[in-house]
């Protein structure tokens, strides 16, 4: 990377970034909502899936989370606070239509007027994602995602609340994420809705990027005034040597991972080595259905927080290099990103593209009041300078957003890893922002002082 280690000095890290770059914070709607239960809310499959025994590492659940609906205005303001451009989040379906499908509650839809009008007045851009995997349980116990139905309930969900809210969003994301609900969710099942089976994941798979398609072109027939897209995970995935086996196998999991999905997208197909290696598993497609999915874009989200080492005999991931993991186990590689964002510019015509999750869980303890999250700070550095970097080498890069606003529900791992840079004290909800959080609102200070505004 040509940025030396001093210029992660705010200034000199700010000024490699243009003027019109989006900064931005994420959060979910499961993971800090809380009031699961209010206003007409239903039941969604992570709900359902919480109250597995042995489900969640802490026995947790989402019932009271960041408690941020009961707390919308003081969270406004605090995001307002941190000087971003954008703040993404998602709307839980099941609060806004409680059963997927029919009846819209109002109770819901006015809450995320609130949410969006008051970003709005506080300068804050509206980034929307529509499905951040709360499903309706109610659709769940008709097929979910692996029934070819869930697919036009999902175009007349993005419908829904494009009339209701469109007029104010700067973006809407169809889907976050993917692979985690079809892989986590429905092959490995430690996600919900707790699925064991690659052939239903593989579908799923197929009907998530479908509906994505098929939303992208119902919203701009109605007028679609946000910019759309889809977010995916992916991390770089490197050989764990340079032998033949191991070099293929890197090919795989690549193909399995991200391939899968930004070929589709990208080129309207999927890609045939994976489609040999799935046989049996792999989705039924329809005629015309590739077509919709490859539905031009006008942004790629991408979620990265690691890189992935791959071998072709012992454990799936390789942890060699002794770098620092984070809380997570996921080792921390800067250098990985702008090696996976080269990569996507080489290989597919990307439209402007944003990192909409980068960030890393940490042990963080309030001390006299402080959080003295150094690892974070350097993570978050380190990363937007990897990003400074692709940008230089010629990648289409349009804005990028911490994960997370502030410490929430990490799904199946609970409440005990924290990701925010803000913490959330659960016994009393106090948000206090942690070092990180000084940094970067210093560091977007600096942005906005270097363009002159
Ligand atoms: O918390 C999650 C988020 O919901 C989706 N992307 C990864 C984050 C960290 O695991």
């Amino acid at each position: 990377m040509s940025l030396n280690p001093n210029a992660l000095a705010s200034p000199d890290l700010a000024a490699h970034f243009p003027p019109d770059f989006t900064w931005g914070v994420a959060t979910s709607a499961f993971q800090i909502e809380g009031a699961a239960f209010e206003d007409g809310k239903g039941e969604s499959i992570w709900d359902r899936f919480c109250r597995q025994p042995g489900a969640i590492a802490d026995a947790s659940n989402g019932d009271v989370a960041c408690d941020h609906v009961h707390r919308l205005e003081s969270d406004l303001d605090l995001i307002a606070s941190l000087g971003v451009c954008t703040y993404r989040f998602s709307v839980s379906w099941p609060r806004v239509q409680p059963l997927g499908s029919g009846a819209w509650n109002e109770k819901g839809l006015a809450f995320y007027d609130r949410l969006v009008d008051g970003l709005l007045a506080r300068g804050v851009r509206a980034n929307l994602t529509l499905n951040h995997w709360d499903l309706p349980q109610a659709l769940q116990d008709r097929g979910g995602w692996a029934a070819r139905d869930t697919v036009a309930r999902f175009v007349d969900y993005a419908q829904g609340i494009q009339r209701r809210l469109g007029d104010r969003l700067s973006a809407i994301t169809t889907h976050n994420e993917p692979w985690v609900i079809a892989v986590l969710g429905h092959e490995q099942g430690g996600f919900a809705p707790g699925i064991k089976s690659r052939a239903t994941a593989m579908q799923v798979v197929h009907h998530l990027l479908l509906s994505h398609g098929l939303a992208l072109q119902a919203l701009r027939a109605d007028g679609a005034k946000a910019d759309l897209g889809i977010v995916l995970n992916l991390s770089p995935t490197y050989p764990a040597s340079d032998k033949p086996e191991d070099v293929a196998q890197a090919h795989l999991d690549d193909g399995r991972s991200s391939r899968w999905f930004l070929d589709p997208l990208f080129r309207g197909e999927y890609p045939a080595d994976v489609l040999a290696h799935l046989g049996a598993d792999a989705p039924v497609v329809q005629a015309g259905d590739m077509a919709h999915i490859a539905t031009r874009m006008d942004f790629l989200g991408i979620n990265n927080y690691s890189r992935h080492i791959a071998q072709a005999s012992g454990p799936f991931d390789v942890k060699t290099s002794g770098l620092p993991l984070t809380e997570m186990g996921w080792e921390v590689y800067p250098q990985g990103l702008t090696d996976l964002l080269l990569r996507l510019h080489r290989d597919y015509p990307l439209p402007p593209t944003y990192i909409t999750e980068n960030g890393g869980a940490f042990p963080d303890v309030v001390t006299d009041g402080q959080v003295h999250d150094a690892d974070r700070t350097r993570y978050l550095q380190t990363h937007i300078a990897a990003v400074a970097e692709a940008m230089r080498q010629g990648v289409p890069m349009a804005g990028y957003m911490v994960w997370s606003l502030m410490d929430n529900f990490e799904w199946s791992s609970g409440y005990a890893k924290r990701f925010g840079i803000v913490h959330v004290d659960y016994t009393t909800q106090a948000r206090t922002l942690k070092v990180s959080a000084h940094w970067y609102r210093g560091f977007l200070q600096a942005w906005r002082a270097a363009k002159g505004a």
